[in-house]
């Protein structure tokens, strides 16, 4: 993906093209494992969105893999996540190494006023597939696959998977992959309705990049509503959803790009939206 990087991190890399941001993970080497701090640095890049102008955000991996779950070398902070180590100080590890890096990343994806595509150019395993099925739209190479690695090491599902499969393909596939822990490959996960789309390898970044560009030329606020909306309708009753709507509604409808949006149809001609 092109566009300008900034040097400031160590296991990612953020470039931004015009108004669309990338995220990679940068660790080809280990298949983008992520220790907690590449989290960290996720969350740090997620802030520098808005003074970099971004207006779509595309998450991706370097090399072969998107991101083959959190780094099982160890976490960077003396304690081992190695499956030789079951000690309760490792359980402690794990729960604070969720709570203090990966679910904070999570709930910030979550938060984002921009869209947000995964381009799943390989592996996305454990929490890396928790991270790519977190993006609104997951375009995925035809050669990728997603893993509920968990039940293979003996631990549970992690970055919100069990909340976002069973809302994603309902109980008896999320019980599927997080119990039998098979892959899934891209073409099987679009058939589901677990991704948007698989594609050939070769269109991926290609595709990636022209969704990213629709987006970002879309109206950034309603676009940025839109995620909160359907974020809260997977727990709110009806009532409470149309009251949201309303309410969102109304913030889109003062918007420059609600106004450009009218007077673009009025005049017959294709909206110029500037995300203001
Ligand atoms: O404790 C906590 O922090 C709690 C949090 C848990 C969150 C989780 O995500 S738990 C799940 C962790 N992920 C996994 O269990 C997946 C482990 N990896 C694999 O099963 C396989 O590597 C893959 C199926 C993803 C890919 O297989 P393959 O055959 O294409 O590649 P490979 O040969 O296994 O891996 C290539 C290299 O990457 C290899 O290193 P080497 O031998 O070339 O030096 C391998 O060790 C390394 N690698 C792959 N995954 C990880 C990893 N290194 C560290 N952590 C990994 N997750």
């Amino acid at each position: 993906m092109n566009g300008s990087a900034t040097s400031r991190y160590e296991t990612i890399r953020l470039s931004v093209d015009a108004t669309v941001a990338t995220i990679t993970l940068n660790r080809p080497e280990r298949l983008n494992a992520a220790p907690p701090a590449m989290f960290d640095e996720i969350r740090a890049a997620f802030d520098e969105l808005p003074g970099l102008g971004a207006r779509a955000l595309i998450l991706t991996g370097e090399g072969r893999a998107f991101c083959s779950g959190a780094d099982l070398t160890g976490r960077g902070d003396g304690q081992l996540a190695q499956p030789n180590t079951l000690t309760a100080s490792r359980g402690e590890g794990a729960y604070r190494a969720l709570t203090e890096h990966y679910a904070p990343t999570m709930i910030a994806l979550s938060r984002l006023g921009i869209p947000v595509i995964a381009a799943v150019n390989g592996v996305a395993a454990g929490i890396g597939c928790s991270l790519a099925l977190a993006a609104d739209l997951v375009i995925a190479a035809r050669s990728a696959y997603f893993l509920e690695a968990f039940v293979n090491i003996g631990l549970v599902p992690d970055g919100g998977a069990s909340w976002m499969l069973t809302r994603l393909v309902g109980k008896a596939r999320a019980v599927e992959m997080m119990m039998l822990g098979e892959r899934i490959p891209a073409d099987k996960a679009e058939s589901w309705g677990l991704i948007y789309k698989a594609v050939d390898d070769i269109d991926l970044s290609t595709q990636a990049n022209a969704l990213a560009q629709r987006l970002a030329a879309g109206p950034t606020h309603a676009l940025g509503l839109m995620r909160q909306g359907i974020a809260r309708a997977l727990e709110q009753p009806y009532a409470e959803a149309l009251a949201m709507e309303a309410s969102h509604q109304m913030i889109a409808a003062n918007t420059a790009d609600a106004r450009e949006g009218a007077t673009a149809f009025l005049e017959r001609r294709k909206a110029v939206f500037k995300g203001e």
